[in-house]
């Protein structure tokens, strides 16, 4: 086990990893940006490293101001968290040739799985469903023509270097097919750097639905059940929950063994997730693999009762899992809200600034991740979200009235945020009838 871990993040995931650090007696290295100076998780931490300004480009992104942070530290692991470097396999590698252990993923499985087509004709190979397209790569809109024709519009292109819905374009005919490709190509050289594309055909209304897995370095994988995603908006997601609330039995264990077969496959090791979209007959189809510990990870841990933080640590130095698959609980429902510093009525427009006063709700089944407190500043230069409230009961209906409640309950007074929009998802019947797609949040008057 660690001595010493630097955590190469920010904010809310930065205190949960480092409280499950000081639960297992190993020491934390904070870093933090100007941004970030004096915000108070900093001073739980046994040493911290200012590491730049406050933009993310000069600070939590520079690879080499974390290094030195971590060699002037003397760790032997970094933790980086979601986002940021999280899923950067230069980072990844930069950390291993320095001799520190970077917990997640090796490079290899890192790249390969960034890759979207790569993972796509992993997935084949490991005889999990994908969505029918093309093969490989479309080199050009006659190809994308060629291809649209035989799996039938709409087609969805893709970048191979996006995911989470950056630089994916929909086309409904031939004719609007062959400027989405040029679109495609020309937003994806810019945005990331490659132009590559593939094409799938596009499942209208789906949810989204994401297996946690977990892989130890010697060969064991589990999974810990589902989480569904799908109340989001624009590709932020607002609501998760576990497990899915509407996947029938049989589809749930099909689902969980084709993400453990996907990990086993790529010999994925660490913590990760398996995302699908599922159609309206229950359909699954693979989309990506997230390389990291995600935003909404404490639904998997409250339902299976396992510190999904401890064991990402515990393997990344070298530990068996220590638990076999039928160990494994799926024990009632946890739903997690993102409470973001936005105003829901003004099109979620972000929303920093100081808070003045905060009254965070408890009671039996909650928990508030967040490292906000009275009189802290809300940062213009991050992502808008400054907690998240988590709530596990023994039945949905439970847990949606214990959310409602908690959300109720919650006072933040000085920004406003998202949750009373949350508040109106939540009672409205599409929601508690498990009817919500990936568009519902876009498409409802709320
Ligand atoms: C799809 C899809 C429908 N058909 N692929 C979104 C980003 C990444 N997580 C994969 N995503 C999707 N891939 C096919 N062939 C629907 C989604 C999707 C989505 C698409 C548009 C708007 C919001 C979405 C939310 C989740 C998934």
């Amino acid at each position: 086990m660690y001595n010493r871990i630097l955590i190469a993040n920010r904010g809310e995931i930065a205190l949960r990893i480092m409280r499950t650090c000081m639960d297992l007696g190993i020491e934390t290295v904070a870093v933090f940006s100007e941004a970030d100076r004096g915000a108070r998780y900093l001073e739980l931490a046994d040493e911290k490293f200012c590491i730049g300004g406050a933009k993310s480009a000069d600070s939590y992104l520079k690879i080499d101001q974390i290094i030195s942070a971590a060699e002037i530290g003397n760790v032997e692991a970094v933790h980086p968290g979601f986002g940021f470097l999280a899923e950067n396999a230069h980072f990844n590698e930069v950390c291993r040739d320095c001799n520190i252990d970077f917990i997640g993923p090796t490079p290899d499985a890192m790249q390969k799985l960034g890759d979207k087509n790569t993972a796509r004709s992993m997935a084949r190979a490991a005889k999990v469903p994908v969505v029918p397209g093309s093969e490989g790569l479309i080199a050009s809109e006659e190809e994308a023509v060629k291809v649209a024709a035989e799996i039938g519009y709409p087609v969805l292109i893709k970048a191979t270097a996006g995911g989470g819905g950056k630089g994916m374009r929909v086309a409904a005919n031939a004719l609007s097919l062959k400027s989405a490709w040029q679109q495609a190509t020309t937003e994806a050289a810019a945005a990331f750097g490659n132009p590559d594309v593939y094409i799938e055909k596009y499942v209208e209304l789906p949810r989204h639905v994401e297996v946690q897995v977990l892989a130890d370095n010697h060969g064991n994988v589990v999974h810990l059940w589902e989480r569904d995603c799908s109340t989001q908006r624009r590709h932020q997601k607002l609501i998760e929950e576990a497990p899915g609330p509407t996947l029938p039995k049989h589809v749930r264990k099909a689902i969980c063994e084709a993400a453990v077969r996907m990990v086993q496959n790529a010999h994925y090791q660490n913590a990760g997730t398996v995302e699908f979209i599922v159609d309206k007959d229950h359909n699954f189809y693979f989309i990506e693999v997230n390389a990291r510990i995600q935003v909404e990870h404490p639904v998997s841990e409250m339902v299976t009762g396992i510190d999904l933080i401890e064991q990402q640590i515990r393997v990344a130095s070298g530990e068996k899992l220590p638990f076999k698959q039928k160990e494994i609980p799926c024990n009632g429902v946890a739903i997690e809200c993102r409470i973001n510093a936005e105003d829901a009525t003004k099109n979620f427009m972000p929303m920093p600034g100081r808070i003045d006063e905060i009254c965070i709700p408890g009671g039996m089944g909650v928990r508030f991740d967040t490292h906000v407190h009275a009189g802290y500043n809300v940062p213009p230069h991050y992502d808008s979200m400054i907690g998240k409230m988590i709530v596990h009961q023994p039945t949905r209906e439970q847990a949606i009235a214990t959310m409602i409640r908690c959300l109720k309950e919650l006072r933040i007074k000085g920004i406003p945020t998202t949750a009373p929009f949350q508040i109106k998802v939540l009672q409205h019947n599409d929601f508690v009838e498990g009817k919500v797609d990936t568009k519902w949040v876009e498409r409802t008057q709320l």
